[in-house]
């Protein structure tokens, strides 16, 4: 027993490990005030929602409510471990402020309504439409955030009973490069290694990807590793001193925005030392001489002048990643959301094919997801890929999926590649898209260019229907409002990053008359009518586990097959992998062990694109350039981003996460402890550049791009020089301080990758301006990335209200 202050210590207490040991368990486990755990009436099985990394934990419920957290030892995630934001972030469950009605537009204002007339307002809308203009002129913009039964079901509806080609999820700004990168590479999506790959690494090599504050269980398993015998060496690629890089071997510090050319390099000195499997690139590999060609124009000294770094960093990082022996690779948005993202990302996963290491202990790649179900929006097709990954050209996947829905081929949309979300809401911008309908995620403060973003969703002639748990920026601006039930509400299952799925229990009943997110989503099909070929409803389920079993069928002999699957199997061990099927009844742990992969022409879930233009491979170029659905290894040229520093502008201008908050904080501005360890917006500057200004730490600043301006507390940081950093919790309206606005998305730009059509959110140029002086520190963390380089700003801590109890133990509670 112990109890540690996790606000002021994140990470916890170290339980150090060897390489091929058994990591030791830990269970967290923090309770209300005053609540003791022979008071709680039961504990509901569940994992984490506030990051990807899928930690099992269990619900405390007493008396109808809930009242805390504790890890699942047995979860092969997490042994136990919880992150703060998921110890304190249940709170916001029981806020006052949850939505309990459903909310419709009357005389300009949002006023309270019954389930009846906001959803038959829905329906009337939605079948005006139809009838007018076609299935066209009706979006869904989902998430990364519910459940694989209410993405299935969503999809069935989008693609099967209206015929829309206009379904995609904020995963748009997340993980699609993630997806994009694996189906370049292996053909499909679908995550290579697992986490148990940090148990095993002598080489853990994090590309933009700041897990200490994003998976800081995932962190905690690293940071165990290293304080063991035999410790990993670590590379970091991140312009910023995260933890990450404090405890690196080699931390390089590109100018953002130019990683191809940092891989190109990296991969240059690889081939030049001939740190090459050659076996393992001849009988599973295509390409190898494309890249050959290619990353010999990236000497490291060119590479050092591009990415502003030294040569010789580049060199001692090429030599660790070139050696190592068991080598674990992580990618998140420092590339996928910066410039060239899946050009740079693929570039990862061609380390790891050239030195052949994939598909073995210690060997993996995690092309990363960030959303606790971001995976499963991509698996069910609620992001404009087709169900059970299967491919939109590809005829005889979408004759499957019409013979599986019983509708007719022609009705599922395959005539062009699925709109992504940049390109519905330019639709909705022109006008043919006249009905979104948003479900958990909140586009006004997410989306790029907000000034831009609120007026397309402002519109009169856009039919918005805002599905919620709070009424969010997003959700005032809409026509109807739909309140949901929350996670602990509802029941459902949901995979992480490294294919572990978990079973989220039904803890409490919502507020009010909210509703489970797959209920309205069903209630609606049922209002509609519509039908399959021979008349019965479609979708033809009704509950959950009805759901669930609908889509293992979907999910049958294609990569992520759940066939094996069952709520019953979910529930009490914690967390299984998929492909879950007769031929591994207790999942994978590791896909590509045998050299085979998803890429066959006839299987394969894409025939990839030029990683330039983001032009599609026709599917005979496809089969010419890879009939025996080998591993493809693409190079790819560098090109400058698109808005790099000028006179006017002279900061690259990089935005992301803190650990204290999720996204746009709708459930960690609700939990007082997380609330108060970052309660307000900051701007990270270098130190050299602020002395030059003459900004001090706590002053308020201007930063100003081409697109809006912002207002923010000053901290000098150790944040690479030229490079500004804001966090994007903070929406877009600043009720403390009057009429300043404070989202960083004011600044960003509409710019997307032309592969994976990911909004660019880290690269734009800014400049800086000192509006007044300071009284004190920035509100901004000292644990973490934004750690001040001024010794006199006080510490983040939490004190009692953040006392969490922390256990090591050798015995594993069910
Ligand atoms: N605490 C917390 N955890 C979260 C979330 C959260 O909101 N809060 N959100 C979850 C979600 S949805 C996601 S997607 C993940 C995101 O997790 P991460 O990707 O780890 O988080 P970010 O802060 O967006 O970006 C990571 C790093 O990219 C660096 N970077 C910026 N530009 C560049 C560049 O051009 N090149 C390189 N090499 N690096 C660059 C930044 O300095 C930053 O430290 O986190 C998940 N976990
Ligand atoms: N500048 C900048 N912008 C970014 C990023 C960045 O790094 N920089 N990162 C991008 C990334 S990676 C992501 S993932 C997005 C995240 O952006 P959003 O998805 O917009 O962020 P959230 O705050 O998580 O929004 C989720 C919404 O769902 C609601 N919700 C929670 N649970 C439920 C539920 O069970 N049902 C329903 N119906 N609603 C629910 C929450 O109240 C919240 O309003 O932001 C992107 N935008
Ligand atoms: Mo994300």
């Amino acid at each position: 027993m112990g109890l540690r202050d996790r606000i002021a210590e994140p990470w916890g207490a170290r339980t150090p490990y060897g390489p091929g040991e058994q990591w030791p368990h830990r269970v967290d486990s923090y309770l209300a005030d005053g609540v003791s755990p022979d008071q709680v009436d039961a504990w509901v099985q569940s994992a984490a929602v506030l990051h990807s990394n899928g930690d099992g934990l269990d619900i405390a419920v007493k008396d109808g409510r809930i009242v805390g957290v504790r890890g699942r030892a047995v979860d092969r995630v997490n042994h136990g471990r919880l992150d703060p934001k998921d110890l304190f972030g249940w709170q916001a469950n029981a806020s006052a402020d949850r939505l309990t009605t459903p909310l419709i537009r009357r005389g300009g204002a949002l006023v309270e309504t019954d389930w009846d007339t906001a959803m038959d307002a829905v329906v009337s809308r939605s079948k005006h439409l139809l009838a007018d203009q076609g299935p066209s002129a009706i979006g869904f913009y989902t998430s990364g955030q519910l459940f694989i039964e209410e993405y299935y079901t969503q999809g069935v509806i989008a693609h099967a009973a209206i015929g829309t080609n206009h379904v995609d999820g904020n995963t748009r700004l997340c993980t699609a490069t993630a997806a994009e990168a694996l189906k370049e590479s292996f053909g499909c999506d679908g995550q290579p290694g697992s986490y148990t790959d940090v148990d095993h690494a002598d080489v853990i090599a994090l590309y933009g990807h700041n897990v200490a504050e994003t998976q800081t269980v995932l962190w905690m398993r690293m940071l165990d590793r290293l304080a063991g015998p035999n410790p990993p060496a670590i590379l970091c690629v991140d312009p910023r001193p995260t933890p990450v890089a404090e405890h690196a071997t080699v931390h390089l510090a590109p100018l953002p925005g130019t990683n191809v050319a940092l891989m190109n390099g990296l991969l240059h000195e690889i081939l030049a030392h001939d740190w090459v499997d050659h076996e393992y690139v001849a009988a599973h590999t295509v390409g190898f001489a494309e890249l050959s060609k290619r990353v010999a124009e990236f000497p490291p000294e060119r590479v050092a002048q591009i990415c502003r770094i030294d040569a010789s960093d580049l060199r001692r990082a090429a030599e660790i990643v070139g050696n190592a022996e068991r080598l674990l690779s992580t990618v998140l948005q420092g590339f996928y959301q910066s410039h060239q993202a899946t050009a740079a990302s693929v570039q990862v996963n061609n380390i790891h094919l050239v030195r052949g290491m994939l598909g073995k202990p210690g060997c993996g790649v995690l092309q990363m997801n960030g959303q606790p179900t971001a995976e499963n929006t991509r698996e069910c097709g609620a992001d404009g890929d087709l169900a059970g990954f299967r491919n939109w050209a590809n005829d005889s996947h979408i004759e499957e999926l019409a013979k599986l829905w019983n509708v007719d081929m022609m009705q599922i949309p395959h005539y062009a590649p699925p709109t992504h979300a940049m390109q519905m809401f330019r639709y909705a911008e022109e006008g043919t898209l006249r009905m979104l309908w948003v479900s958990a995620t909140n586009p006004a403060v997410s989306l790029p260019d907000l000034a831009r973003i609120r007026a397309i969703l402002a519109q009169e002639r856009l039919f918005l229907v805002v599905q919620d748990i709070f009424l969010t920026e997003t959700a005032q601006l809409a026509d109807v409002v739909l309140p949901a039930a929350a996670w602990a509400e509802k029941t459902g299952t949901f995979t992480n990053v490294d294919r572990t799925v978990h079973i989220s229990d039904k803890a409490v009943e919502p507020p009010g008359q909210a509703r489970a997110d797959l209920d309205v989503f069903l209630d609606y099909a049922r209002r509609m009518d519509f039908r399959d070929k021979d008349g019965n409803p479609l979708p033809n389920w009704t509950t959950p586990e009805e759901a669930f079993e609908a889509w293992k069928k979907c999910s049958a002999g294609r990569p992520c097959d759940y066939t094996g699957l069952s709520y019953d199997l979910l529930r009490g061990g914690s967390g299984i992998q998929w492909p879950c099927n007769a031929d591994h009844p207790d999942g994978a742990e590791r896909l590509y062990a045998d050299g085979e992969f998803f890429a066959a022409p006839d299987y394969c879930e894409a025939y990839g694109k030029d990683l330039i233009t983001g032009a599609p491979l026709e599917p005979t170029e496809y089969r010419a350039m890879n009939p025996g659905g080998r591993a493809i290894i693409k190079a790819a040229e560098y090109v400058p981003p698109h808005e790099p520093p000028s006179r006017e502008y002279p900061y690259v201008l990089i935005t992301g996460r803190t650990l204290y908050h999720f996204h746009t904080r709708t459930k960690t501005g609700r939990a007082p402890q997380l609330d108060a360890a970052a309660p307000q917006v900051w701007v990270e500057i270098a130190e050299s550049d602020a002395r030059r200004v003459g900004i001090d730490e706590g002053d308020a600043v201007e930063i100003r791009t081409a697109r809006g301006c912002v207002a923010a507390s000053a901290r000098i940081t150790g944040i690479r020089p030229g490079v500004v950093f804001l966090p994007f919790h903070y929406g877009y309206w600043d009720t403390d301080s009057g009429d300043r606005h404070r989202a960083a998305n004011e600044l960003t730009l509409t710019d997307w990758d032309p592969v994976s059509k990911q909004p660019i959110f880290k690269t734009a140029a800014a400049t800086l301006r000192r509006v007044s002086r300071g009284r004190g520190a920035a509100p901004a963390p000292t644990t973490t990335a934004s750690a001040p380089v001024a010794a006199a700003v006080p510490r983040t801590e939490g004190g009692e209200a953040a006392l969490a109890d922390e256990r090591v133990t050798e015995e594993m509670q069910p």
